[in-house]
């Protein structure tokens, strides 16, 4: 409960509560899992490699008179580049929107002194409730000590989830549900997510992408959904992969256009999974030089432009 919010009084019936979940943490900790986890579908782009994601991602739960919008963010992000630096304003911009933060930690691996270090940061400054969400509870080598000293320093709440199996998700969501501020719900109750389908469409192949490629090719694609027809059937999408450079194009097509292919259906699949429809998926590779080192090709794919951008 939080501090400045009264007790209901006995017989009365509980107000709804409704609010922003800012979800925070280390590249890696599985932020966007748990996300997919506490809203019930494949949302957020989840891999194994840092840095999946590189905006925010709205995803919403709506059960009984509670509404929690939860905002996966690109976490703790250091870097010079402005693409470092936009993705690290996002994470601050969700932090500010937040009426609630969680922290997610991997409980499975060394925590970083720096990164760590800007962790605490935020959540020192946090002026809202706040807990950490201790993740990977299901390997082996868990350890929750460092991060249970982290939030006792802090005195700040642990929960111990993992956002694969779902475990420990129910005191977390207990904690949110009665942090979050009285007020009707934000969105219609039946929703799940705040964005319209294209932005999925477009974040389900740039995970594909991420799980296809190796190296910096998935760091420099980004994706433009074109052509989103609904009304045929099979759904027709057209999207454009913007690579960084002339020789990442080559890259993502492959040798006969293998590696595009292969893309593409796996995509595909993922796309038909998420709107319950089949697909023709048209992909097309094109060249943007340099664009995450560009306020206009930021701009141009939606993200986050630094005001000092060149
Ligand atoms: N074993 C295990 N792996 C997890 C768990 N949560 C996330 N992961 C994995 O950790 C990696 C990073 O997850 P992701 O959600 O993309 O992390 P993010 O960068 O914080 O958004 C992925 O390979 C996930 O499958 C968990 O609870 N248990
Ligand atoms: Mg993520």
């Amino acid at each position: 409960m939080h501090p400045d919010r009264p007790e209901p009084k006995p017989g009365e019936i509980p107000a709804a509560r409704a609010g922003f979940v800012a979800l925070l943490g280390l590249p890696n900790a599985g932020k966007s899992t748990l996300l997919n986890a506490l809203v019930g579908e494949h949302l957020s782009i989840a891999t194994s490699k840092a840095q999946t994601t590189w905006q925010r991602v709205a995803g919403i739960r709506t059960e009984d008179a509670c509404q929690m919008v939860f905002l996966d963010t690109p976490g703790i992000v250091t870097g010079p580049g402005l693409f470092h630096r936009s993705m690290a304003l996002e994470t601050g911009r969700a932090a500010d929107d937040g009426d609630v933060l969680v922290a997610v930690v991997d409980g499975a691996a060394p925590m970083p002194r720096n990164p760590a270090g800007l962790l605490r940061d935020y959540l020192a400054a946090a002026s809202v409730p706040a807990a950490l969400a201790v993740n990977k509870a299901d390997l082996g080598r868990f350890n929750p000590e460092p991060a249970n000293s982290l939030a006792e320093g802090l005195q700040l709440p642990a929960f111990i989830v993992s956002a694969r199996t779902g475990a420990g998700l129910e005191p977390l969501l207990a904690f949110i549900g009665s942090s979050l501020p009285e007020g009707p719900f934000l969105y219609p109750e039946d929703d799940i997510a705040a964005a319209p389908a294209r932005f999925f469409v477009q974040e389900l192949i740039r995970e594909t992408v991420f799980e296809q490629y190796r190296q910096e090719v998935p760091y420099s694609v980004a994706v433009q959904v074109e052509e989103f027809r609904e009304g045929e059937d099979p759904v027709y999408i057209a999207a454009s992969l913007h690579v960084e450079r002339r020789s990442q194009k080559g890259l993502v097509i492959g040798r006969r256009g293998a590696g595009i292919r292969k893309l593409g259906s796996a995509a595909r699949e993922k796309i038909e999974h998420f709107l319950g429809r089949p697909v023709y998926l048209d992909l097309w590779v094109k060249v943007s030089d340099g664009w995450r080192r560009r306020r206009k090709g930021l701009a141009m794919f939606g993200y986050t432009v630094p005001d000092d951008a060149p």
